[in-house]
C-alpha cells in the first residue's frame, strides 16, 4: 500500500512536470539583461572583464559561481543571489565558460578606437612633483596588488607608500619602465595596456591591444611598447605614446598555422624584440632599429625552392625555426643566447645569430627558466631556475651549459631573486600546497640553503625584490590583507609591514632599468 502510494506520487510528479516542464534558463539573455551593461557587448569586457573562457582559466567554475552569487567585494560587481534563481546563475556560470562563435576579434580599427589620452604629451609637467621630488627617483618600487586591483609607488629610502591607484583587472607580468624613469607601462589579462607617468602619478595613456594578453615589453630606448597576445594570436607594436604602428599575425612562414603569442621581450644590446610562440615551433626577433639590415627568413626548403626573399630588417620577424615550441625563457647577458624549456620541460640553449639551438640542458621536472637569474660562481657565470613541479632548484654552468647542482627546497617554487651586492638568493615554494608560505634563502657560492623565514604561517609568501643598493628584500605576503614585508637582506630579520592588497610583484625602478643580474627584465 505504502509502495503504491510512494510510486504514484513519483508518477504524479512526472506527470506534473511533462505538463509544465521547468524553462530552462536562457543564459545569453539573461547575460544582456544582468551583465551586458559592465561585462560588455560579445563577453569581451568593458567597466568588467571579459568573460570568455581565455580570460576565466585561472578561475574555478565554483567560484565563478560564488562570484555571481555574492558579488565581489570592494568593486562593482553586485551580488545576484536575490535576483537570480540557482539554476539561472549555473546556465550563467556555464556559458561564459564556452567559447564564443565565432571567435571573438579585435581588429586595428577596434585597437585604435579604444586608445585614450587623459594628458597628452607636454600638458605635465617635466618634473618630478610632490612626494616623488622628495624620493631617490631610482629608489622607488612598484607593486602590483592583485586583491582590489591597484598599483602602489613606494619610497624605497623611506620604505613608505606614497601613491595608490587603481590599476586594469589583473594586470600580468611585469609592469615596464622607460630608460629614464619616467613611464611605467601595465599590461592586464585582458588585454588593456596602460602607461603611467612616475613623475605626476598620472595614467597618461591607455589602449586596448587584444582580447587576452600575455605580457608587454619596453624597447631599451623607450620608443616602442610591444605586446604578446594569446587572442588574438599575434604581436601588437605602439608607439611609447600606445599610437598603433603594426600588428604581426602568430603565424608560420607559409601562413598555414597559427599560434597564439606566448610573451615578448626587450633585447637591449640587439635593439630588438625577442618574442615565444606557444603553439609553432618557432622564435621571433623583431628589430626596432631603423638601421637594421634585410634579412632572409631561414626555411630550407623556402631556398630550395627558390623562394628565399629578404626581408627589411625593422619591425619584422626574424624567425629561428626550432623542433619543439620553447615559450619560457632566460637570456644570457648579451641576449646573443636564450634558455629555454618547452611545455613537457626539454631544456635548450638556442643562439639567436646562428638561429639555432647550439645546447641541450639536463632539468628534471618542468624548469621555469623565465624566473631564472644570473651571478659569477668562482669566477664563472651560472644561471639558476626554479622548478614549477619538483622542489628544487637548478643551477647551470653557462660555459657548458651543464648542471652544476640541484638544490633541494621545500616545494616546487615559482620566483627567484638576488642582486649584486648580496651573497644570497631568494626562493619560494608557491607552489607547494603545505610549503608555500616560506621564503627560503640560498648562498650563491655554497649552493645551499642557509636560511628559512615564515612570518605567518599557512599564508602565502612570495616573490622578492631588492631595493637599489641590495640592502633589504621586500616580500609580498599575497594574501586578500596581505602585506608588503620588509627584510633585512643580511640578517633576513622583520624590518617593518605595509598593508596591501594580495600583493604580487614588485619592482625596483634602479635593478630593472640597469637590468640587475638578480632580477627579471
Ligand atoms: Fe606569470 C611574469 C607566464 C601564472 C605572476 N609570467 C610572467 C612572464 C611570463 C609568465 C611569460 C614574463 C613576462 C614579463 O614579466 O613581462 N605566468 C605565466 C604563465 O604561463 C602562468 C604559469 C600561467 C598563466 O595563467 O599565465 C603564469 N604568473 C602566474 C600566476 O599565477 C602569478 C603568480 C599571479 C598572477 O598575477 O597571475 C603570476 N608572472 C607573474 C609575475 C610576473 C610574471 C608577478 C613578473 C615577475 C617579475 O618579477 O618580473
Amino acid at each position: 500500500m505504502r509502495a503504491m502510494k510512494i510510486s504514484s506520487l513519483i508518477l504524479a510528479a512526472l506527470f506534473v512536470g511533462n505538463l509544465a516542464p521547468a524553462a530552462a534558463a536562457d543564459a545569453p539573455a539573461l547575460y544582456t539583461q544582468h551583465c551586458l551593461s559592465c561585462h560588455g557587448a560579445g563577453r569581451l569586457g568593458g567597466m568588467g572583464p571579459a568573460l570568455l573562457p581565455e580570460s576565466l582559466e585561472r578561475l574555478k567554475r565554483k567560484d565563478a559561481v560564488a562570484t555571481i552569487r555574492e558579488g565581489r567585494a570592494a568593486t562593482q560587481m553586485p551580488p545576484f543571489g536575490q535576483t537570480l534563481q540557482p539554476d539561472e546563475i549555473e546556465a550563467l556560470a556555464g556559458w561564459i565558460y564556452s567559447p564564443v562563435s565565432p571567435a571573438p576579434a579585435w581588429s586595428e580599427a577596434d585597437i585604435r578606437a579604444s586608445r585614450t589620452e587623459p594628458f597628452p604629451p607636454g600638458s605635465l609637467p617635466d618634473a618630478r612633483q610632490g612626494d616623488v621630488a622628495k624620493a631617490d627617483p631610482m629608489n622607488l618600487f612598484i607593486v602590483v596588488e592583485a586583491g582590489d586591483h591597484h598599483v602602489s609607488v613606494l619610497d624605497g629610502d623611506r620604505m613608505e607608500r606614497i601613491f595608490r591607484f587603481p590599476s586594469r583587472y589583473a594586470l600580468h607580468g611585469g609592469p615596464k619602465f622607460t630608460p629614464d624613469g619616467r613611464y611605467v607601462f601595465f599590461a592586464s589579462r585582458d588585454g588593456w595596456v596602460s602607461k603611467f607617468d612616475i613623475w605626476n602619478l598620472k595614467v597618461v595613456a591607455e589602449v586596448r591591444a587584444g582580447i587576452n594578453t600575455r605580457n608587454a615589453a619596453v624597447s631599451s630606448d623607450g620608443r616602442f611598447v610591444a605586446v604578446a597576445n594569446y587572442l588574438p594570436g599575434n604581436v601588437v607594436i605602439f608607439d611609447a605614446d600606445l599610437k598603433l604602428l603594426k600588428v604581426i599575425d602568430g603565424a608560420n612562414l607559409k601562413g598555414d598555422a597559427a599560434s597564439r603569442i606566448s610573451a615578448v621581450y626587450d633585447a637591449a644590446p640587439r635593439k630588438s624584440f625577442i618574442i615565444g610562440l606557444k603553439d609553432l615551433p618557432e622564435i621571433w626577433e623583431v628589430s626596432y632599429d631603423p638601421a637594421a639590415k634585410p634579412f632572409f627568413n631561414g626555411y630550407v626548403h623556402d631556398y630550395k625552392m627558390g623562394e628565399a626573399i629578404a626581408t627589411p630588417g625593422y619591425l619584422n620577424p626574424r624567425r629561428t625555426v626550432l623542433d619543439v615550441p620553447l615559450d619560457d625563457f632566460f637570456f644570457t647577458q648579451d641576449y646573443a643566447n636564450l634558455v629555454g624549456a618547452s611545455r613537457e620541460g626539454r631544456g635548450q640553449v638556442v643562439n639567436l645569430d646562428v638561429r639555432r639551438p647550439i645546447a641541450a640542458l639536463d632539468l628534471p621536472g618542468m624548469p621555469h627558466l623565465g624566473s631564472g637569474i644570473s651571478w659569477l660562481r668562482d669566477g664563472r657565470r651560472v644561471v639558476a631556475s626554479t622548478n614549477l613541479k619538483d622542489a628544487q632548484v637548478s643551477v647551470i654552468d653557462m660555459q657548458n651549459w651543464q648542471t652544476l647542482a640541484t638544490i633541494p627546497t621545500l616545494g616546487p617554487g615559482f620566483f627567484l631573486r638576488s642582486h649584486e651586492n648580496s651573497p644570497y638568493a631568494w626562493v619560494d615554494s608557491m607552489m607547494s600546497p603545505t610549503a608555500r608560505d616560506t621564503l627560503q634563502v640560498v648562498d650563491k657560492q655554497q649552493l645551499k640553503v642557509v636560511a628559512q623565514i615564515r612570518p605567518e604561517p599557512g599564508k602565502t609568501f612570495a616573490h622578492v625584490e631588492f631595493d637599489r643598493y641590495g640592502r633589504y628584500v621586500i616580500a609580498s605576503l599575497m594574501e586578500k590583507d596581505g602585506a608588503l614585508i620588509f627584510l633585512d637582506a643580511s640578517t633576513f630579520k622583520e624590518i617593518k609591514r605595509l598593508p596591501a592588497s594580495k600583493p604580487i610583484g614588485k619592482y625596483n625602478l634602479f635593478n630593472k632599468i640597469q637590468r640587475s643580474e638578480g632580477t627579471s627584465h
